[in-house]
This record gives C-alpha cells, sequence and structure tokens, in this order.
C-alpha cells in the first residue's frame, strides 16, 4: 500500500485538524492545459482553496515518491512534461522511480484517500466514452466508488456519453450530488439535460452525506455547473466535441491518450474559448471543495 508524503503545509495541518483540499495534477501538466493557461489554473485553484480555509495538497508522483501537497518550488515540476497516472499506474511510477507522474482523478482519490483527505476537487472527471465498441470507460468512475473522498468537479467531460456515465456511476452506487442544481452539468454548459440523483443545498449537507456512506469506503461525486457567466454556448461548444472527436478518430488515437487529444481539438476549434471556461470552472470547483472541508473538519 502507499503513504503518501504530506507537504509540510498538509502535516500541519492534518496535525491539527484542519482542512485540506487535494487536487489532481493531470490538469496543470503538458496533458491538460497549453502554457501558461496551466499555471495560471494552479494558481488560481490553489488560491481559491486557500481562500476558503482549507490546504491544498497536489497530488503527483516525484522521484518515484507519492506526495500530498507539493512545496513551492517543486509546482514547476508538474507545470512542465509529465506522465499521465491512473490509479493503476501509482504502484509502476513508483517501483519506476518516475521523475513526474501527473495524476488522474482515479489516481488523486487513492492519493487523497491514502493519506486522510476527504475532499478532492478538479475540472471534469472521465467517464463512459460515446460509442460501443471503444469499451472505454475511465477509471474514474472506480475509483469515486472505492475511495472514501468527496470528489468536486463540474460533472463529466462533455465530449463523453453523460447518460452512460451516470448510468454507471448508480451502478456501481456513487451518489451523485448537483450542486445547488438539480441537472448533471456538462462541464462546459450548466446543464446536459440529464438530472443528478439529489441535489443539496449546503456544505454540511455534503459532510452528512459523506458521513452516512453504506460503505467504509465508497465515494461521493459532488457535481458544480460552471459559474454563468463563464459558461459557453451550447451549439457551439457540441459542434467543437463533435469535430474533435472525428478528427481522433480518423488520427487513430485511442487509450490514455484520446483525452489530451480531445481537450486540444477543442481547444483549438473554439479558437480557445473552452481555455477560459476550463480555468474558472476549475476555480470554482476548488472553492466549493474548500466549504465541504471546511464543513466536513466541523462536522
Ligand atoms: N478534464 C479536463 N482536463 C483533463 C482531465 C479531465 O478538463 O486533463 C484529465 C483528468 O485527470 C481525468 C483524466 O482524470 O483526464 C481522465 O482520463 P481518461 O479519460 O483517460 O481516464
Ligand atoms: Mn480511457
Amino acid at each position: 500500500m502507499i503513504t503518501p508524503r504530506p507537504s509540510s503545509a498538509v502535516a500541519d495541518a492534518q496535525r491539527v485538524g484542519q482542512p485540506v483540499v487535494a487536487l489532481e495534477s493531470t490538469i496543470f501538466s503538458n496533458l491538460g492545459l497549453p502554457s501558461p493557461d496551466n499555471e495560471i489554473a494552479l494558481e488560481r485553484c490553489l488560491g481559491a482553496v486557500a481562500d476558503g480555509g482549507a490546504v491544498p495538497a497536489v497530488t503527483a508522483v516525484l522521484d518515484g515518491e507519492v506526495r500530498l501537497g507539493l512545496d513551492d518550488h517543486e509546482y514547476s515540476r508538474i507545470l512542465g512534461v509529465a506522465q499521465k497516472m491512473a490509479e493503476r499506474d501509482v504502484p509502476v511510477a513508483v517501483a519506476q522511480r518516475w521523475d513526474v507522474g501527473a495524476s488522474t482523478v482515479s489516481a488523486s482519490v487513492a492519493i487523497a484517500a491514502a493519506g486522510g483527505v476527504s475532499v478532492f476537487a478538479t475540472g471534469g472527471i472521465g467517464g463512459v466514452h460515446r460509442g460501443l465498441d471503444s469499451f472505454d470507460v475511465s477509471a474514474d468512475l472506480d475509483a469515486i466508488g472505492n475511495h472514501r473522498v468527496v470528489t468536486v468537479s463540474a460533472g463529466a467531460k462533455a465530449f463523453l456519453d453523460l447518460r452512460k456515465t451516470l448510468e454507471y456511476l448508480e451502478t456501481i452506487g456513487v451518489p451523485v450530488l448537483g450542486w445547488r442544481h438539480g441537472d448533471f452539468p456538462a462541464f462546459y454548459t450548466r446543464s446536459s439535460g440529464l438530472h443528478v440523483a439529489h441535489r443539496v443545498e449546503s456544505a454540511n449537507e455534503v459532510a452528512a452525506v459523506l458521513a452516512a456512506a453504506t460503505r467504509p469506503t465508497g465515494g461521493v461525486l459532488l457535481a458544480v455547473p460552471i459559474p454563468e457567466h463563464a459558461a459557453l454556448d451550447r451549439a457551439e461548444i457540441d459542434a467543437a466535441i463533435t469535430s474533435a472527436l472525428e478528427a481522433a478518430d480518423a488520427a487513430g488515437v485511442g487509450g490514455a491518450a484520446v483525452t489530451p487529444y480531445v481537450l486540444e481539438r477543442i481547444a483549438a476549434v473554439t479558437e480557445g474559448r473552452s481555455i477560459p471556461a476550463n480555468l474558472a470552472l476549475a476555480e470554482n470547483n476548488a472553492r466549493v471543495a474548500a466549504e465541504i472541508a471546511v464543513a466536513i473538519a466541523r462536522f
């Protein structure tokens, strides 16, 4: 089993029961957002967690060591070239002493849970991909179901099959909560047209749901819609997604490379308009996650 090494800020917070929020590192690496937006996203997410009264803990593997929270001088390492690291890759990253393993949602919730952190913020989770023949179902979903962590996200990435993603989460028993919203968000837009199982109005309610979990290691998904002012036009983003998926298909991109490729194509087709939306929702999720962590610490 892994024992993540906490940063000194995270260790100090945990010693006195102060709230901590885990953040993934893939979105901040070259696999997530283009430079310099990745650095801006990191600063805004770190700031939002701190402003909310919690300590941020970016998860990663550095020099073969599983980390929960980084020191200031180390952030530059995850902003550069990194190897995408899902949960199943974490043991390999340790054994092979990877320089920089950038944690996806699945790796991040596993690291957070192992380090005693129960709230995690990301942009959008992975899920069930469109088309039946790819058999591509993100490991994020089972990881959320298998670790006692609240994952805060703007729904799943919009180019997925959101209906099947929600069905899968239902099957594996993950409570899907809508943050002051009855619809499952579609990342760049506030609504997918699909309903969440339950709507919640407060951070205390989310803390109470986690406390009443039926499984010792079950997680919760909190779906937070993108702030109104940052949301993209539904028709524009739908067209961009269609063209990005066609390009991925034509280029024969598969497996773990699909998500970075499609995100890059969506940014190109929307002439960069997907990027500020992505930054705004990630920051907003970090802010809500801090609220949840504060509520859990008080619960
Ligand atoms: N959403 C984004 N940017 C990203 C990701 C999601 O806007 O970079 C990353 C997250 O780290 C997520 C991962 O966990 O993509 C899912 O990858 P896959 O579909 O290969 O499981
Ligand atoms: Mn996949």
